[in-house]
């Protein structure tokens, strides 16, 4: 069919295959990140500290992600990231305190949590612990850890705190993934795919887009665009209208 008017199209294309390089490893189940746990041992690191050694792992990745503090975007990454931290060589035995640093933080806006590594991308999935984040006793805690141990009861392994600038992390977790090439954006709701919305002045038919589409990712594959599930056409709605994060 013709599309009349100001018209456009919606193209995307599947997000090829991370792969995970010096260290890092892929979280299987969902494969969307690799990532590396870096025990302290006895060079402790505040969470910005852990941040700049993390991007300092960017050798010859400069078409992805990353390297950053860690991106934690569902139940699979956070069980892998947690038996990463407990596999690690210098993990504490027992009840004691086991903190890791992870890349979110709400340094911006007091508890807008975002992920410092994927361009300040808001918050999809989250593992609080019972009562955080709690900026306690208002002593400004805007950065993230998971604890690598339970934590006398009042926390699980795995679990999330908000914590402060100044306190020394016993690990960071490191993560990457794809880059979506220039000008699509992930869709943040399975992370499968990367969208572009091309808004053209004149009317193009259905067949122009496609071909459109197929000239601006050409080795990817870029189509007119799928949608498959709800939340990727709330997504794509949203490309329509607002802006938010990019990549
Ligand atoms: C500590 C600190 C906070 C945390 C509380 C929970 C006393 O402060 O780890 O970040 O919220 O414990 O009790
Ligand atoms: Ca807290």
């Amino acid at each position: 069919p013709t599309m009349y008017g100001r018209s456009g199209a919606i193209c995307s294309y599947a997000m090829p295959a991370v792969t995970c390089e010096e260290g890092f490893t892929l979280e299987p189940l969902r494969g969307e990140r690799c990532f590396k746990v870096v025990s302290a041992e006895s060079n402790k690191k505040t969470w910005a500290e852990a941040k700049t050694a993390c991007e300092a792992l960017a050798t010859g990745k400069l078409a992805d992600v990353g390297p950053s503090l860690a991106t934690i975007t569902s139940p699979e990454e956070n069980a892998y990231v947690l038996a990463l931290l407990q596999g690690s060589p210098q993990k504490p035995p027992g009840t004691s305190e086991y903190w890791a640093a992870i890349g979110c933080e709400d340094t911006d806006e007091e508890g807008s949590f975002t992920w410092a590594g994927e361009m300040g991308r808001p918050l999809s999935y989250t593992n609080w612990a019972a009562g955080e984040p709690n900026s306690w006793k208002d002593k400004d805690e805007n950065v993230c850890a998971m604890f690598g141990n339970d934590r006398h009861g009042t926390a699980n392994a795995g679990e999330w705190n908000d914590a402060t600038q100044i306190q020394k992390m016993d690990a960071f977790v490191c993560s990457y993934r794809r880059a979506c090439a220039e000008g699509f954006r992930l869709d943040p709701t399975n992370e499968k795919r990367c969208y572009r919305v091309v808004h053209k002045e004149e009317v193009v038919t259905w067949f122009d887009a496609q071909l459109d589409c197929q000239a601006m990712v050409p080795s990817k594959g870029s189509d007119l665009a799928t949608v498959i599930h709800k939340g990727e056409n709330d997504f794509v709605m949203s490309l329509l209208g607002a802006k938010s994060y990019s990549a």
